[in-house]
């Protein structure tokens, strides 16, 4: 394992998932993870909202619901502040350190909800210049599938674990359909950074695509540690 801090070239990459509800972006997230650890790539995973213990607390505020009467600015700050704390105590120190960063949502699941929900792109772009810059992704994997396959994964999901829908998975299949076409819009506006995957495949085909993608586009080979 290599201690020492890495040199710019050695920063570590960092690698988005986003997309609707029951995507499978968590299960592709780990499985991804996986293919870099045998590959000799030191890996840290995480989520938005979340990832450190501020930001997990807003998580919980957030997915409870209890935001919701404060409207969607409201919640898109609160996303900020935690993405904000994200970055600071976990995203980049583990860049620095060499180690690639996946995360379980970020940017564009702000843009996607909140952007859905009414609040101004550019409300959302100066967040972005607050909370974010300069640390954007290296690669976003956008997992695209339609709403109502999305939602019945979700709903097998909660059944067999007996817990309810959160605060978004309970809004409307419309409310659903806008933040994906506003997925693939940003798809389309910033296709270097993001990949567009068919999530409707099986999940070991997704997982074969995206370790490609992955190879293709991110050096993989030179990232691996010595020893
Ligand atoms: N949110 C926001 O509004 N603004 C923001 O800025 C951010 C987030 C960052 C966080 O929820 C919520 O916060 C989220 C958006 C909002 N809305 N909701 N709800 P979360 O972290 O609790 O959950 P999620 O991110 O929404 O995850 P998800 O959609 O529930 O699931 P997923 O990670 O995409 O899928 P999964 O857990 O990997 O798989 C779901 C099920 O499908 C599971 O049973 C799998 O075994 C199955 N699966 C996975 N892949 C396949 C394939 N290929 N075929 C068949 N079945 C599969």
């Amino acid at each position: 394992m290599n201690q020492r801090p890495a040199t710019a070239a050695e920063r570590g990459r960092f690698v988005t998932f986003e997309g609707g509800e029951g995507a499978g972006k968590t299960t592709q997230l780990l499985r991804l993870a996986k293919n870099l650890g045998a590959a000799g790539i030191s890996v840290t995973t995480t989520r938005e909202p979340g990832g450190t213990p501020a930001a997990e607390a807003i998580r919980k505020f957030l997915l409870s619901g209890a935001a919701r009467s404060l409207g969607p600015e409201a919640e898109a700050l609160l996303f900020a502040a935690a993405r904000a704390d994200h970055l600071d105590k976990l995203i980049r120190p583990a860049l620095t350190q060499g180690s690639w960063v996946l995360c379980d949502r970020f940017t564009d699941s702000t843009r996607a909800y909140q952007g859905a929900a009414g609040v101004d792109p550019d409300l959302i772009e100066a967040l972005e210049r607050i909370a974010v810059w300069p640390t954007t992704p290296d690669l976003t994997l956008i997992l695209d599938l339609p709403v109502e396959i999305g939602l019945v994964r979700v709903a097998a999901r909660a059944a067999a674990a007996e817990i309810l829908p959160d605060r978004f998975e309970r809004d409307t299949v419309a409310e659903h359909q806008r933040r994906r076409r506003i997925f693939l819009e940003i798809a389309a506006a910033e296709p270097e950074r993001c990949v567009v995957l068919d999530a409707s495949r099986p999940e070991g085909e997704v997982a074969e695509i995206i370790w490609r993608t992955v190879r293709e586009r991110l050096s993989v080979a030179e990232a691996a540690i010595d020893g």
